[in-house]
């Protein structure tokens, strides 16, 4: 069984769909990071950069529980305790780990600083929008070349690698971003989200998904973006 504690954002949905493909056991506990349950001791002891999500795998290497936080992280360790969407074959594989990292290192901070600028600061300051709107653009780009050569980003099979793009990269007007000049982009999210897994992962806790539309008031502000978010812990 494996305690998953986690929100309805991308990188939580990245392991709800892992769990799902893998058709593995787990417990869903909602930590929601907009009322600052991120902060709790007990979550900090599992995830000390209180970020979702984490998990506890009760019966972990050598059959002790074992916890993990950093959602790229979670996904190789599920995918080698079960066999799944990491493929063995060498080349395969570091062709997964590498789209998994460009996930990792730059479209998840990238969009994540577009969503901020573009719908959660409180002042609009142009040259950041203008900013990571324009970098949000650059890596679909890197995505749409690369989709159009390959099935998947890491090639025929839908790997780890795709779990941890696909829901950073639905919705792209979110960042700016028109889908019809993503003609791959758009094969490939249509793709994914067809598969019933994914279709199963997105509800979890959808009732709490956040919408561009969202009016976040100022304690929710201070607890992600200001005073309680950068208090010492
Ligand atoms: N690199 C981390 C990022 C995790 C992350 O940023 N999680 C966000 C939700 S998507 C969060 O928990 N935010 C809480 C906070 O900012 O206090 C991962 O991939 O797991």
């Amino acid at each position: 069984m494996i305690d998953v504690y986690t929100w309805p954002t991308p990188n939580g949905h990245k392991v709800h769909i892992m769990l799902e493909e893998c058709g593995l056991e787990h417990n869903i506990h909602g930590i929601n990071i907009r009322k600052g349950d991120q902060f709790s001791n007990d979550f900090l002891k599992i995830s000390p950069n209180n970020r979702i999500p984490a998990i506890v795998d009760q019966v972990g290497p050598g059959g002790a529980p074992y916890s993990l936080f950093e959602s790229g992280a979670i996904l190789i360790y599920l995918a080698e305790k079960t066999g799944k969407f990491l493929p063995a074959e060498v080349r395969a594989r570091h062709d997964t780990l590498q789209w998994l990292m460009f996930q990792m290192g730059n479209v998840g901070p990238m969009f994540g600083q577009a969503h901020h600028f573009r719908n959660y600061a409180a002042e609009k300051m142009e040259y950041s929008i203008e900013r990571y709107t324009n970098e949000s653009g650059r890596l679909y780009r890197i995505m749409d070349k690369h989709l159009g050569e390959n099935e998947y980003l890491a090639g025929d099979e839908y790997t780890i690698a795709d779990i941890a793009t696909f829901p950073w990269s639905r919705g792209p007007e979110r960042r700016g971003q028109d889908i019809e000049l993503l003609p791959n982009v758009k094969r490939w999210i249509e793709t994914i989200q067809a598969r019933p897994a994914v279709a199963k992962a997105l509800t979890v806790l959808e009732e709490h998904q956040s919408k561009p539309t969202d009016v976040i008031d100022e304690e929710t502000r201070s607890i992600m973006f200001g005073a309680k978010q950068f208090e010492n812990r």
